[in-house]
């Protein structure tokens, strides 16, 4: 069950540090103490695999299969590597059944005319629509592993187990209970500055301290952490793996602990908690909520014990053609700040979930039709409106959390990528949000005050020209003039390894470009308390935090560290509880 260890350490985008080869790769990474988290995850899965191989070994049985079942591309070890390589960096983009997404579907109906050939090279190569080279262009598949792969995905997909309230209840873990932790901060630390670090590859979270830059912990966590939250009070953070292992650490211990964790599916993306104050109730870090790839599902559950209470599924139809989708995946998730309620994405059928969290036996939903394959979003600036991206249909899509109707559907360009996204007052038009995208070399801005500006609401009202393609995130922060983009999966290696840095004030001058490594990739920025300095991560096996002064754009500090392994997001306590940004 090595393996299955080995390909949760390898990245779904390019990493470019790990080896070619399937089998031999990272072998030597993973340590005994991720061996040990895993077992878990493996225990399901070996459950997955088998009932797979069986299907397989069904399938390859010519004598009980006579000659009109077709015989299977792969079998055995084979087969099994090519499932868990589809699972790990495949699967995010086109679905666990391959019917598509951010990717296009899958299918043996699509793939088998295409034949094995032609279907490895692509592989290999790439695609113009953005799917990297795994083996010329970010070197991790040899041309027999893509020839693999190619072969897996002529056969029919085979659905992964369901994972129930049983399965999720066995896997809840409370370290440490409620009335064992402090009632006030056990350190002089200034925590409302402090930065969570993902470190994906090692499964662990780095906490920093903002003022010191001090590593002040490292916490275990789920595998490729994807995204972080804090409570509203910024005291608890919660983590989500891609492995759906979710866990709650309290910032005001000293040390610093992870005081419970609970797995709720086998492939999640998102997690944050209630939010909601008012004169009569108050919600505030009493729920949280985990948003499922796999099963397609989000799963409530206490907001300081992380003990499973409601899984819903989102298995439903299309909002457009009303077709059935067996795989509707959570993307986004956000706490209103007008009702007791959760944003919820629904990727695949393109619905808006407004999730009444108030009583959740009685569950009430507002499902709000808007675009399909929806990604990442962020408020704007009233935080009144949710924009999150409809990458595949290359719209922005905005929801009015106050009416909870649809607001809004924007064409901004190819694959629009915001991460949270980018507020700002824009010197000719107003507030704006800003999205870079993944397809193209440009910053959107769209128009977001329609009561003070109406003309200008919810259309592109500019375009930035960035140093590059391949944008995931974008930054900037109430007290700065700047505004920070990536170019993370660019094709181009010093596109990948720089930012791009406008001054708002000046939109039609030039931006800056700063180049910031020689190795790995730059991702993701983040600003500190007081919008002075911005963190930028390097994306590599050895990695670095670099900090710059926002003002003078000059480099203040690198953190460097043998546990800074692969960093990606970083996430200061005071803006993402505020979602300042
Ligand atoms: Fe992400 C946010 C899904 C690939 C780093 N990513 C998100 C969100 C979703 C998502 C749904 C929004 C969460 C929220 O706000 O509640 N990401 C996916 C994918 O499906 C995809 C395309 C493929 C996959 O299988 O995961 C994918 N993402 C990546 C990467 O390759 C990145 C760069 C590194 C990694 O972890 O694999 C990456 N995604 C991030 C980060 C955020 C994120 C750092 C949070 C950004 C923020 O500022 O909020």
């Amino acid at each position: 069950m090595k393996k299955f260890g080995i390909v949760f350490l390898v990245s779904v985008f390019p990493l470019v540090i790990m080896g070619a080869g399937i089998v031999q790769k990272a072998e030597a990474q993973l340590s005994q103490k991720a061996e040990e988290q895993l077992s878990e995850i493996t225990e399901s899965f070996r459950r997955y695999l088998q009932s797979v191989l069986e299907t397989i070994e069904a399938e390859v049985k010519p004598e009980a299969q006579p000659s009109e079942k077709p015989v299977a591309l792969l079998a055995g070890k084979e087969y099994e590597n090519a499932n868990w390589e589809y699972f790990n960096r495949c699967g995010g983009c086109h679905g666990m059944l391959r019917k598509g997404a951010t990717g296009p579907a899958l299918t043996p109906d699509k793939t088998k005319p295409i034949g094995t050939e032609k279907l490895a090279k692509i592989i290999f190569n790439g695609t113009e629509g953005g799917m990297p080279g795994w083996g010329a262009g970010v070197n991790v598949y040899t041309k027999d592993d893509a020839e693999l792969l190619a072969k897996y995905i002529q056969m029919e997909p085979v659905a992964p187990p369901e994972f129930n309230m049983k399965e999720i209840r066995a896997t809840w873990k409370v370290h440490v209970p409620v009335d064992k932790r402090p009632t006030k901060p056990m350190h002089n630390r200034n925590w409302e500055n402090f930065f969570a670090v993902i470190l994906r590859d090692a499964g662990k979270i780095a906490i920093i301290d903002g003022d010191t830059k001090e590593i002040v912990s490292v916490q275990d966590s789920g595998f490729a952490v994807h995204t972080l939250r804090y409570s509203k009070s910024g005291r608890w953070l919660y983590t989500i793996g891609r492995d759906a292992k979710a866990t709650i650490v309290d910032l005001w211990m000293d040390p610093i602990q992870t005081v419970a964790e609970v797995k709720t599916g086998l492939d999640a993306r998102s997690i944050e908690s209630s939010k909601y104050e008012s004169k009569k109730v108050n919600y505030v870090d009493k729920l949280a909520v985990v948003g499922n790839y796999w099963p397609p599902s989000y799963v409530i559950l206490d907001g300081l014990t992380l003990e499973p209470l409601k899984i819903v599924s989102t298995r439903s139809y299309t909002y457009d053609t009303q077709e059935y989708h067996p795989e509707p995946r959570i993307a986004s998730i956000v706490a209103s700040h007008y009702y007791p309620e959760w944003v919820i994405n629904v990727k695949e059928t393109g619905h808006i979930l407004l999730v009444d969290y108030s009583d959740i036996k009685n569950l009430k939903v507002s499902a709000i039709e808007s675009e399909r394959f929806l990604h990442d979003g962020g408020w704007d600036k009233s935080k009144r409106y949710f924009i999150v991206a409809a990458n595949m249909r290359d719209k922005l899509v905005a929801v009015d959390t106050k009416t909870k109707k649809l607001k809004a559907i924007v064409e901004t360009g190819v694959k629009p990528h915001p991460g949270r996204g980018a507020n700002f007052k824009d010197p000719e038009f107003g507030w704006v949000f800003a999205t870079p995208h993944l397809g193209e070399a440009t910053v959107a801005l769209i128009g977001t005050d329609p009561k003070h500006n109406p003309e200008n609401a919810w259309k592109v009202v500019r375009r930035l020209k960035v140093g590059g393609d391949g944008g995931l995130f974008i930054k900037t922060h109430p007290e700065s003039n700047h505004l920070w983009v990536d170019h993370t999966l660019s094709k181009d290696i010093d596109a990948q390894r720089s930012v791009t840095v406008y001054d708002i004030r000046y939109l039609n001058a030039a931006p800056t470009i700063i180049k910031l490594t020689d190795k790995g990739r730059i991702v993701h920025m983040e600003y500190n308390k007081e919008g002075n300095e911005v963190w930028i991560s390097v994306w590599d096996r050895q990695g670095e935090i670099i900090v710059y002064d926002d003002k003078t754009l000059t480099e203040k500090t690198r953190i460097k560290d043998p546990s800074l392994v692969t960093p990606t997001g970083k996430f200061n306590v005071y803006n993402t509880r505020l979602d300042v940004y």
